[in-house]
């Protein structure tokens, strides 16, 4: 029988602004810690990106016409406070307010995100967010935002507390290219998770009429020998560093019992002690039911096993697949030798993660709310032809995963939207621009934009709410 999503649900698209707009130095914008991390680490620019600082007007149209309704925005800090706190820029300020205009033309609800990864440089030298200024800095920019940009009904504090931490502090792949130091990445994860309560709180306090809540990349770890004690604990401990602490953050409003004694077993093996007083915590515990949404990105689930030998996290960045690898003393190892697909940059597609992922959320943390699926898709290395691309795999693994979805809604738990990971096409953090996702296929080099196969699925899926195979899609190529 084929599945289908309820009538209010938004289809949306997301993107995120270094990877989409370009123009990093152009009208007032201050510079992030990416612009010289590329350039010293990567094979690739945040410029020209997909050029969306410019050619927005023309994905919002293509969006309306695909029957899009949502998209995922966020707000280059640096291009409001150039430096991360202080003077504002009016250019950028006028920019935000011109494409949030444009798409309420487009009749596309924007959630907007504040922070998707890219800390303004000089906060960034300072420490990020291991050092508690950021977390006031952040709030004031949060709170000015607010003010000025009425218009915005949904906000997002961050994007994906769990892998901004991971890149930054354990694979080294994001600046400042630490690796292996699971104290800073805890550290991190609490000081965003301060500065989102503190956000939330102002929000709720100062009575904004819209929405707010918080982005979390929750892929779901499974043991490798599901009758092996110690990969059940490989699995708790991963689940722990990537997901539980996090959540444990925003909805408990303090880390359970279970939680600290992961951390501190997995600090113990690691090296470190966290710096977490009881006012945090009593921040967080004021904050944790005012969430008005959970956002959750997934893409892949992991099955690990117990590990105690040296640590080792191999990136797979150029989709070779079989290149990864990832181990933790005192964690666990990621298993590759399971019979689940992968795509070529190693992720292992498993759409029942996703649900699993959700009847989590509501079994554990039953004062959620509500949730979007703020990011899904998958990386492909796409082939243009006859000015487009037959993405069916693309169109399979977004079908399967709304499915997970709708039987998620089935089983009680209340989803009202989903954006794919991304509206068009835009450049990979840690991989490039080979990596593709998009709806719309972008030529980076004229910047044109051709709707994909899964474009004109997408339309048909928004239209009739039902998940149909490609296959039985009529669409004019
Ligand atoms: C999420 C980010 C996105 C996007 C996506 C795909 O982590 O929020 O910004 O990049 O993942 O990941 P990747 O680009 O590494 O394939």
């Amino acid at each position: 029988m084929v599945k289908t999503l309820p009538n209010d649900f938004i289809f949306g698209g997301a993107t995120a602004a270094y990877q989409a707009e370009g123009a990093t130095q152009i009208d007032g914008k201050g510079r992030v810690a990416w612009d010289s991390y590329l350039e010293e680490n990567y094979w690739y620019r945040a410029e020209p990106a997909s050029d969306f600082y410019h050619r927005y007007p023309i994905d919002l149209k293509l969006s309306e016409d695909f029957g899009i309704n949502g998209i995922r925005i966020s707000i280059a800090w640096s291009r409001i406070f150039p430096t991360g706190f202080g003077e504002v820029n009016p250019k950028g300020v006028a920019f935000y307010h011109h494409l949030f205009e444009e798409c309420h033309k487009r009749h596309i609800e924007p959630f907007v995100t504040l922070h998707h990864f890219d800390t303004p440089e000089k906060l960034h030298k300072n420490g990020d967010f291991l050092n508690r200024d950021t977390i006031d800095h952040f709030v004031a920019y949060a709170k000015f935002c607010f003010e000025e940009f009425k218009e915005v009904n949904y906000w997002t504090t961050f994007n994906e507390i769990g892998p901004i931490g991971d890149g930054q502090y354990l694979n080294g792949k994001f600046p400042p290219g630490i690796t292996y130091d699971l104290e800073k990445l805890f550290q991190s994860h609490h000081h965003m998770m301060l500065a989102h309560a503190k956000t939330v709180l102002l929000y709720k306090e100062a009575g904004y009429q819209g929405e707010i809540g918080v982005v979390h990349a929750l892929p779901t770890k499974y043991p490798y020998n599901p009758n092996d004690k110690a990969d059940q604990r490989a699995a708790e401990l991963e689940d722990i560093i990537h997901n539980k602490f996090i959540l444990d953050a925003t909805f408990l409003g303090h880390y359970s019992k279970e939680t600290m004694a992961g951390v501190r077993h997995i600090l113990d093996n690691n090296g470190g002690h966290l710096d977490i007083s009881d006012d945090d915590i009593t921040i967080l515990t004021a904050a944790k039911d005012s969430n008005d949404f959970l956002g959750i990105n997934y893409y892949m689930s992991d099955w690990m096993s117990a590990f105690d030998g040296e640590t080792e996290i191999v990136h797979n960045s150029k989709g070779n697949k079989g290149g990864s690898k990832y181990q933790i003393n005192g964690v666990g190892q990621r298993r590759f030798d399971v019979n689940i697909p992968r795509s070529d940059w190693d992720w292992l597609i498993y759409p029942k993660g996703l649900y699993d992922q959700i009847m989590r959320v509501k079994r554990d943390y039953p004062n959620y709310k509500k949730i979007y699926i703020t990011e899904n898709g998958l990386g492909y290395k796409d082939q243009f032809i006859n000015q487009t691309v037959y993405d069916d795999e693309r169109i399979d693994y977004v079908k399967q995963h709304l499915e997970a979805i709708s039987d998620a809604i089935k089983d009680g738990a209340n989803v009202k939207g989903y954006f794919i990971w991304s509206l068009m096409d835009v450049f990979s953090w840690s991989n490039g621009y080979e990596k593709r996702y998009g709806l719309f296929y972008v030529d980076f080099n004229t910047q044109e934009r051709f709707p994909k196969k899964s474009a004109y699925w997408f339309k048909e899926l928004a239209k009739s709410h039902q998940i149909l195979d490609a296959s039985s899609l009529n669409w004019p190529k």
